[in-house]
């Protein structure tokens, strides 16, 4: 089993508690959590490890005000790199948000402030996308002279559409409150939006881990794949998941109606 206390890290920090919630917290407020190479090669330790250190779920958050300003736009400007060594940051991004994105564990975005550019693209590798009233969600890329390179052409465009990505990347749109989470951008919109984001890390790590990881790994693989081929992966997801003994015990308590129903919430 691998061990969060191994991990050396630079600019994140990582818990876990006692029934396997971690918390991984961008810990670089001063920079408004700007993702700088080392923060990336931290984001993939951390979601290497996480699946395998038996996390339940996650929450990740951002200290200070902000959630993530995106790339870290001052060492771009002094690295001065070429082609080559962006494209090589931009595959590491990638690491980081596969890792999340297909890691098995849900990830559950508490989000505040800016969400912008490679913040953006950070948290639409998480599962679920929590806001609060402070919460905007914007690509100053073009306003920048720049073009996303954390996967936000596919992720982004898979919760908005081509048109509105298109555009939030022309004009550097701004949207925020009940507008986004009417465009996908986030799920829930909240007052404290990490009371709710752990609420939903707890709902979800009651699920048995065998469910979960299938949730959080084979709905994305699915969507990468022809529908013949998804529907036949489903069939061999569900035929290892559904018959998991975890299950044999839920669906007992439902045939002796000890297993709560669904039904909508009351009010
Ligand atoms: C930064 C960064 C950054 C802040 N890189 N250092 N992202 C953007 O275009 C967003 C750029 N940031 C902002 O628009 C603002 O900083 C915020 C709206 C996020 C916050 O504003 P504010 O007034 O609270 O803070 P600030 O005074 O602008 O910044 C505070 C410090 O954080 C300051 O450093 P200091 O040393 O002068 O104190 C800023 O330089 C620093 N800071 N944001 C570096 N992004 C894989 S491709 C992805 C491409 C992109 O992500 S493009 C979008 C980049």
């Amino acid at each position: 089993m691998a061990r969060i206390e191994d991990l050396t890290l630079s600019h994140l920090r990582v818990e876990m508690d006692a029934d396997g919630i971690a918390t991984v917290t961008l810990d670089r407020a001063e920079k408004r959590n700007a993702l700088n190479a080392a923060t990336v090669e931290d984001l993939i330790a951390v979601f290497s490890t996480l699946p395998r250190a038996g996390a339940r779920a996650a929450v990740l958050r951002g200290d200070g005000t902000h959630f993530c300003a995106g790339l870290d736009l001052v060492e771009h400007l002094h690295e001065d790199r070429r082609p080559e060594d962006f494209m090589h940051i931009c595959l590491r991004w990638h690491e980081a948000f596969n890792k999340m994105e297909y890691g098995g564990v849900p990830i559950i975005a508490a989000l505040k402030g800016a969400v912008v550019g490679g913040g953006l693209e950070l948290a639409s590798a998480a599962h679920i996308r929590v806001a609060d009233p402070t919460t905007y969600f914007a690509l100053p890329e073009g306003q920048r002279g720049l073009f996303t390179g954390g996967g936000a052409t596919i992720r982004v465009t898979d919760l908005v559409g081509k048109a509105r990505m298109i555009d939030m990347m022309l004009t550097g749109r701004v949207y925020q409150g009940e507008e986004a989470v009417s465009v996908g951008l986030a799920q829930y919109l909240v007052d404290h939006s990490e009371a709710k984001a752990y609420d939903i890390a707890r709902t979800a790590a009651a699920n048995p881990p065998l469910s979960n990881f299938a949730i959080c790994s084979a709905v994305s693989h699915m969507q990468n794949m022809s529908a013949l081929d998804a529907a036949y992966a489903e069939s061999v997801v569900a035929g290892i998941v559904n018959t998991q003994p975890a299950s044999r015990d839920r669906l007992r308590a439902f045939a002796d109606k000890s297993a709560a129903r669904v039904r909508p919430a009351a009010g």
